[in-house]
Formats: C-alpha cells, structure tokens, sequence
C-alpha cells in the first residue's frame, strides 16, 4: 500500500486494487453497521467509503446515480410510488425527484451515519433529502419490504452495497420476492448487479433468483463508472405480471418525464436516451452465459 494513497482491497476483486490519491481525509467513523470514512481525493473530489469499500465520489456519482434511476422510471407510464433501499447518501432521491409524475418517495436506509454524513460532505448528493415527497425510514430494507402492503410501489430501486455485511440478504431470494409482493402489476426494480468483469458468479445467481421470481421481463444493463471496481457496474431490471415493459425501449422518455419547472438541482450529467439504450448490449461473454438461465 503507497503513504498517502487510498487502496480499495477486498476479496470480492482479488488481486487487484483501484487507487486514488488522498489530499486529506475529512471524518472518519464507526457506525453499529459499518466503517464510514471521507476523504479528498486529488482528482475525484470528495469519496464515501464504507467498510473500505467506494460508495460514491463527487466527480462519477452522477453515472451510477442517474443510471440506476432513470432506467426504471424511464420504462414505465406514470411512476408515482417508488421506495429507495439503501441510497442513504440522497443521490438517488435527488434523481427520483427529478420526475414530475411522483408523488411519494420512500426510502429506507440501516445506516444512519450514512445520511448524517452525507448532508456534512456531500450537499450537492444530499440535496435529494429536501424533496418535501421524500420519507426517510431508517432501518434494514428486509424488516422494512416485510411490513409493506402488496401492490404498493410503481418502482423499487435496491441501491445498495456489496453482498458482504448489512447487504448480504439483498441479494438473496427471499428479498426478491418480497420486492415482487410490494409492487404493483407491472412494477419494476432495479437493483445494483456488480460488475461483469469480476462478479459473473453472483450476476448469474442474481439473474437465476430473478427468474424464477418476477414473471414480467428481466434484462441486464450496465454502465461505466470509474471508481467502481474494474470500472463498471451492472444493474438487474425487472418487471412483474401484468403490463408488459420493455426496458430497452422507455415509453417514458426523460425529456418528456422530468419536472420543467426552474429547480436547483444540477442538470444532469450522464443519462440521456441513447445511453439507456445501450446499457442493455452484452459483451459476447456476457450473453451467452446469461441467455439461457
Ligand atoms: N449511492 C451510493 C452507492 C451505494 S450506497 C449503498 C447503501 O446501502 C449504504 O448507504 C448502506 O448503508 C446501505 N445498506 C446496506 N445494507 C442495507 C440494508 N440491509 N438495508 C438498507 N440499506 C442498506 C452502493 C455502492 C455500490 C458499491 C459497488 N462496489
């Protein structure tokens, strides 16, 4: 490890290890969940770092945040509900509330260091906070999908952690079908699907789980994200019974869906039609092992 350099190191990318170059680190925390660290990047600006791991920096949050949201809500007619698990950090909110058709957003979050933090060092993602439609619940998205009634959401988007620690059940089937049970017909997720490059195992788990769970179309997107490890990171996109979605083809496209009232909030960055198109074209490796499972 170099003085003065931030390594990313975990098991779940053997062998390799992204850096950035620290200018000075900002907060550093121990939550009942968690390590939270923050730090100034030399080149990325500002870093969220959780049991060692990048959440996000002020310099690429835009690419995972914009993506992870609008390809759901840009697939659907409408959306009015929609819950947030994880995201405690408010880039998702911020990107949710850019819809002019929703009327309730809903997040639940288990960290409360995470929000708390984020409204500290990072206002420009935290911003999402001050959406009056916003209901922060602070808790495990486990307990939390248990106790919502059936046919509640228009969209559910898991923006969450690696499946090591307090997102492990995250990815497991019980939490898909849960998901299943919370949306309407016709509903979608999108959740975070780690990166083709290192994950494959744990996409084809993920992809297999949602199969046999959401009886509408499933499809696999992803996007290029910098800091994230080996630079990329995927997205699984569901749909229940009922209505037919076609995610490749959004029937609600963001220069129509978006609030064009003046706003605070930055234009945004990375999404755009085009982009969303082609988030779902998988390298050859990709196909062939996904298609049939
Ligand atoms: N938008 C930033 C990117 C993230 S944040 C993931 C969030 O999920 C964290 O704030 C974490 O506290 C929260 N979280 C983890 N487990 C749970 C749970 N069980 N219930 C609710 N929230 C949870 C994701 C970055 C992906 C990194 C890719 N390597």
């Amino acid at each position: 490890i170099m003085p003065g350099w931030f390594s990313e190191i975990s098991p779940m990318w053997p062998g390799e290890a992204h850096s950035l170059k620290v200018e000075k680190f900002l907060f550093e925390g121990k939550s009942d969940y968690q390590d939270v660290v923050v730090f100034e990047s030399a080149t990325y600006g500002r870093v969220l770092v959780l049991d060692g791991v990048i959440q996000l920096t002020q310099r690429d949050e835009c690419a995972y945040q914009e993506m992870i949201t609008h390809l759901p809500l840009c697939s659907i007619p409408n959306p009015k509900k929609v819950l947030v698990v994880g995201g405690g950090d408010g880039g998702v909110l911020r990107e949710v509330s850019r819809h002019k058709s929703i009327e309730q957003i809903d997040i639940c979050e288990i960290d409360k260091l995470v929000v708390d933090v984020a409204k500290e060092f990072f206002p420009d993602v935290a911003v999402g906070f001050d959406d009056p439609r916003v209901n922060l619940h602070i808790g495990d998205g486990v307990a939390f999908l248990k106790e919502v009634p059936e046919g509640t959401y228009d969209a559910i988007i898991v923006d969450s952690s690696d499946p090591v620690g307090p997102a492990q059940a995250l990815f497991e089937r019980p939490f898909y079908k849960s998901l299943d049970r919370a949306l309407r017909p016709g509903g979608v997720i999108c959740t975070q699907a780690e990166s083709l490059w290192l994950h494959m195992p744990i996409i084809k788990d993920i992809v297999a789980a949602c199969r046999h769970t959401f009886k509408g179309s499933i499809n696999y997107a992803w996007t290029s994200v910098p800091t994230y490890p080996s630079g990329v990171i995927g997205f699984m996109l569901c749909s229940t019974a009922g209505p037919s979605v076609n995610f490749r083809e959004p029937c609600n496209p963001i220069e129509k869906a978006m609030d064009d009232k003046p706003s605070s909030r930055r234009p945004l960055k990375f999404y755009n039609s085009a982009m969303h198109a082609a988030a779902f074209s998988l390298p050859q490796f990709a196909r062939e092992e996904l298609e049939h499972l």
